[in-house]
Order: structure tokens, then C-alpha cells, then sequence
């Protein structure tokens, strides 16, 4: 499942754990950026955010949630200063495996005038077409890549 934020500056996710009785706890890390833990704990979050002194984390444990209060929780602010198909996920390698993974879509309209690199250009030219072929779709995309006959990338094979 992919979660397209499109080009919003910033992003707050809310993670909830409903692990009340065999007490799961998940490390989340963010591939691509840090981010701030604005809030934790376990039962439902005030809306309360620590802006003043968060912590900054790559990965961050979500708690279990108590039966008795409710389920655990993180608050996570990251700004959106890096465009790609960002993987969030549980860093438990079975618990990853299970399904506990999304991407996070950042700045899909910028990630196509990403210029790939010289080197293993052939095989990076492809990767990202594959993906330009993805993003075509996005409504939001007003920019078309223009594939060259050569399948080599040149300094101008964006059209705007
Ligand atoms: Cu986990």
C-alpha cells in the first residue's frame, strides 16, 4: 500500500498499536528522512503535541497498547524534503514479512524530473521509467517523462 502526500511541506502520522494482551511492541523506522515524536503513549492521544524539544529518530519503538486504557501509540512529524517512495515499516524482520509495511508517496510531480545518474545509467534509466509508467495515473501529474527510442537518458528527455 503506498500513501501518496503529495506536496504537502510536512507529514504527521499516527501510529496505533492494538497489541493489548500478548504486548507487541514495534520499532518504526522511516526510510528516507528523520523524524520527531511529537507525542507517545498508550489510550487515546490528547492532540498535545511536544513541538518544543522532540525527539529527532530514525526508528522509534510503537509501545503495546493496556486492555484497560487502550492501544499504544506515536505521533511522528517529518518534513517532506526528499522525493521518493519511502518505505515505513516495522523493523522486526517477521513482523515486516506479516505485512507490516507501507510506502509513503513524497512529491510524486518533483520525483519525475529527477535526473538519473551516469553510472549503471541503463539500468537506473529503466528503473525509473517503470515508475514513471506507475505515476502517469497520478491526476496530479501534469509533466510526461518522454521516453527516448535509444532507451539512454539524455540531459533533456523530460518534456514540460
Ligand atoms: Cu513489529
Amino acid at each position: 500500500m503506498t500513501y501518496n502526500v503529495g506536496s504537502n511541506s510536512s507529514v504527521r502520522i499516527i501510529l496505533n498499536n492494538y497489541s493489548m494482551t500478548n504486548r507487541s511492541q514495534h520499532p518504526m523506522h522511516l526510510h528516507g528522512h528523520d523524524y520527531w515524536i511529537v507525542a507517545e503513549g498508550v489510550g487515546q492521544w490528547d492532540g498535545v503535541a511536544n513541538l518544543k524539544n522532540p525527539m529527532r529518530r530514525d526508528t522509534h519503538v510503537l509501545q503495546p497498547g493496556n486492555p484497560k486504557i487502550g492501544p499504544g501509540y506515536m505521533v511522528m512529524d517529518f518534513v517532506t524534503d526528499n522525493p521518493g517512495v519511502w518505505p515505513l515499516h516495522c523493523h522486526l524482520a517477521w513482523h515486516v514479512s506479516a505485512g507490516l509495511y507501507v510506502n509513503i508517496l513524497v512529491s510524486s510531480v518533483l520525483l519525475v524530473e529527477v535526473e538519473p545518474p551516469r553510472t549503471n545509467a541503463n539500468l537506473i534509466f529503466n528503473l525509473s521509467r517503470n515508475a514513471l509508467m506507475t505515476l502517469r495515473n497520478s491526476p496530479s501529474l501534469t509533466r510526461r517523462p518522454k521516453i527516448a527510442a535509444s532507451g539512454l537518458p539524455t540531459r533533456n528527455h523530460w518534456t514540460r
